[in-house]
């Protein structure tokens, strides 16, 4: 392969011989504008991993209540009880929420909200099982690290203990939020009330434990070095390596309108293409990686198939955590929509469930 940043050459020749990328691999490859050639090497990787497929899932989110005592700067989603845009659902809402498109094949429920205090640990169990019993068919892929911590707190239980119960009312999976960029600096900056890096890797570690698989994010593009971008990905990396438990990353671009940080600018495309093909390149023991088209844009999300990712996430239709937060991009999309989107892209469309098992 030809670069135009000689620097990459090195970095080949371990792609080529599938050997493991180091700190230093990862920062080179930040650090170069060989924007094609980081991606190139990128798709090499990603098309020995699933050749010529590119997946989405037919989903719909819930987002339960935006009432969150985190308060954590760069969300637009959250809010204090009481003030005007507060809203918390009940179980039998959500339950109408999902009935209002039972005549639509979803096949996964996303769901996370704010840690809201007025909730008791029964709401939460009686959420899941509600869901499972109007949507026996969707994964229920619910809860961040920091919802789960919140509910072992809430129900006086161990994690672990915590984990089963949540189990046991119908959690089979669970997105990969909450931990944002693990980093000390950044954690005290911008959500110091949040859990912290080991905590977060603690509850990833025991819900993998429990044998459900979860997906890893990170958050980009605000007062992150690319350091910390790097140091993330590694940390995701060894504790994939101890408990296989990680099904996709996806990398979070973030979105300033309505935070305290609005006065930071927009990501840019290069950035967003350049944390999918690092994230392929340096998580070598992940197998999906997702371009999150809600939060990149569906342009660049097509652009991104090439780049290393193998999956473009969700229909979706109602969105809210990027929307809140100045996102411009569809609030859902049609089936067709991302057919036309992958096709065109040069890949063959798979419908799939939570767990990649192909449905077309
Ligand atoms: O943890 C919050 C992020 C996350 C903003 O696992 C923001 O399949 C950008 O984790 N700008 C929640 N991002 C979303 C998430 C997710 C989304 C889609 C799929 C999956 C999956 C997981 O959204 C939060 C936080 O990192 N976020 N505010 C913002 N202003």
């Amino acid at each position: 392969m030809e670069f135009i940043d000689s620097k990459l050459g090195h970095v080949w020749e371990k792609v080529k011989a599938g050997t493991r990328l180091t700190f230093e691999d990862g920062m080179v490859l930040y650090a170069s504008h060989d924007l094609s050639g980081v991606g190139r090497m990128a798709d090499f990787v990603r098309r020995k991993r699933h050749g010529n497929i590119a997946y989405y899932v037919y989903n719909q989110h819930v987002n339960y209540t935006n009432v969150c005592s985190n308060r954590c700067t760069f969300c637009a989603f959250a809010t204090d009880e009481g003030t005007g845009s507060a809203y918390t659902w009940s179980i039998d809402e959500v339950k109408k929420r999902l009935l209002e498109r039972k005549d639509e094949p979803v096949r996964e429920i996303h769901m996370v909200g704010g840690l809201n205090e007025t909730l008791d640990f029964d709401y939460f169990t009686g959420l899941l099982q509600a869901i499972a019993e109007v949507r026996p068919e969707a994964t229920i892929k619910a809860f961040t690290a920091v919802e789960i911590d919140y509910l072992s707190r809430l129900s006086g239980l161990s994690l672990a203990e915590t984990v089963a119960e949540l189990k046991k009312a119908g959690l089979t999976m669970m997105p990969g939020g909450g931990a944002e960029v693990m980093s000390e600096r950044v954690h005290g900056e911008l959500f110091p009330k949040k859990i912290g890096k080991e905590r977060w890797l603690e509850v990833m570690e025991t819900v993998h434990g429990a044998g459900i698989p979860t997906n890893a994010t990170m958050l980009y593009g605000h007062i992150e070095t690319l350091e910390e971008r790097v140091e993330h990905l590694i940390t995701l990396r060894e504790l994939q390596d101890r408990t296989g438990g990680f099904s996709a990353f996806i990398p979070l671009a973030f979105h300033s309108k309505n935070t305290e940080l609005s006065h930071l600018p927009a990501t840019t495309g290069v950035d967003d293409l350049k944390n999918v093909a690092v994230a392929r390149l340096m998580l070598d023991n992940f197998d999906h990686i997702k371009a999150y088209w809600v939060m990149i844009g569906e342009k660049m999300a097509q652009v991104a198939l090439s780049f290393g990712a193998d999956d473009l996430d969700g229909t979706i239709i109602e969105e809210r955590i990027t929307h809140t937060a100045g996102a411009t991009s569809a609030k859902g999309l049609t089936r067709a929509e991302m057919f036309g989107m992958i096709r065109g892209a040069g890949f063959e469309p798979v419908e799939r469930d939570s767990f990649y098992n192909h449905l077309s």
